[in-house]
């Protein structure tokens, strides 16, 4: 049993060190929760939402998930309390609400913390992660100068990191590989286009397979599998699929379309580690190659990515990078670091990291309590 005694939302603001452009804009700031489930028994657990301010990547914001987890999902924790037996029962709990999967993940990572914390034993275990260590990337948003993402690639691959993407748009493709693989002919290197593209560009993007990249991640449509197929047969390129993705019935259209030949899982955008652990069996034994995503998170959000990446099929470096990529001060203790492109996990219990409570209420602006 799972006996949930409370759960509080810590409302945070924290401003990125470095801000981080895509094909649809930029983001600077991180406005967002993180939940804490406390147990009757003493138990912390905790999980971070990664709904932006904005809807641009999927259609939930900050606001949306506040709503949610007030208005439905925490109501729902409450009305069946006594049914919480797995966290995995949570998927089930919140079943009769559609979508807004980065809402029920904050709250359902949370309480997978609290109960590995409560059978005392590493998160990346009790999921039956396979490795104690994991390769990560980085992932490069788009630079005025091509020089400033020139010198970031090479500070990267200097410290190690297993592979590099760059982030693509129309007029920001082509020549920025072209300048890129001629400074660094060998490194894996990967594109990630956010739906820039359409099919009327097949030709455009066929000059990518010249550029021996790892794959091109979400060239068309946000909410496209077919599409993606239709370009996947035209180009040598690996597609890998993000945006696209939001449930194991994706997962399952995308396999039969030929679609990708990789996806990309971000907890979040599925709706919490129940669902993901289930496309990455599905992934396993389909032949999908797969890898962590990333969503700028703090520390509580990526120490769940990293429990998350060690499952078998993850065989891709993930968008895991070191806590100091990202923010100049983390909320966890110790920060995430990366040695030599990899980060050893913790054997602590659940996600095996401390929430630094003073760091956590420097950057609080609101705070909510439920009871349970
Ligand atoms: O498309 O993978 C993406 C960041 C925010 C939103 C979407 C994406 C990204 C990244 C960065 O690529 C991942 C990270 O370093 O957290
Ligand atoms: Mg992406």
């Amino acid at each position: 049993m799972i006996q949930i005694k409370e759960i509080i939302l810590h409302r945070l603001k924290m401003t990125l060190n470095n801000p981080f452009s895509t094909s649809f804009g930029t983001v600077r700031d991180k406005d967002f929760f993180i939940i804490e489930a406390i147990s009757k028994t003493g138990v912390h657990g905790y999980g971070e939402s990664v709904a932006f301010s904005t809807p641009w990547y999927t259609e939930e914001t900050t606001e949306t998930t506040k709503h949610m987890m007030n208005d439905f999902l925490i109501p729902l924790l409450q009305k069946n309390k006594h049914h919480v037996s797995h966290p995995a029962d949570i998927m089930t709990i919140f079943s009769s609400i559609r979508g807004n999967n980065m809402a029920k993940s904050a709250i359902e990572n949370a309480i997978w913390d609290l109960y590995a914390k409560q059978k005392n034993i590493p998160l990346h275990q009790m999921l039956g992660g396979k490795r104690d260590i994991i390769d990560v990337g980085v992932s490069l948003g788009i630079e005025q100068d091509i020089n400033i993402l020139l010198n970031k690639i090479e500070s990267y691959v200097s410290k190690g990191y297993k592979r590099i993407k760059i982030k693509v748009k129309k007029g920001y493709d082509i020549k920025t590989l072209e300048k890129v693989r001629e400074q660094f002919p060998d490194i894996s290197l990967m594109i990630d286009a956010n739906s820039a593209y359409t099919l009327n560009d097949i030709d455009h993007l066929k000059q990518l397979d010249k550029y021996n990249l790892l794959m091109i991640e979400q060239p068309l449509g946000h909410d496209d599998i077919i599409d993606h197929a239709e370009l996947q047969s035209h180009i040598q390129t690996p597609i890998c699929l993000d945006e696209s993705i939001h449930s194991l019935a994706d997962v399952k259209q995308a396999i039969a379309l030929n679609s990708c030949k990789i996806i990309n899982v971000k907890l979040g955008r599925v709706g919490g580690i129940t669902v993901a652990k289930q496309i990455h069996d599905l992934c396993a034994e389909n032949g999908i190659e797969l890898w962590c995503g990333g969503m700028l998170e703090a520390g509580i959000g990526r120490a769940h990515n990293i429990a998350l990446a060690t499952l078998g099929a993850f065989n891709l470096p993930g968008d895991i990078a070191a806590s100091s990529h990202y923010w100049q001060e983390d909320i966890i203790e110790p920060e995430v670091t990366v040695q030599n492109g990899q980060i050893k996990l913790s054997d602590k219990p659940g996600i095996g990291y401390e929430v630094d409570r003073e760091m956590l209420g420097k950057y609080t602006v609101q705070t909510e309590r439920f009871i349970v």
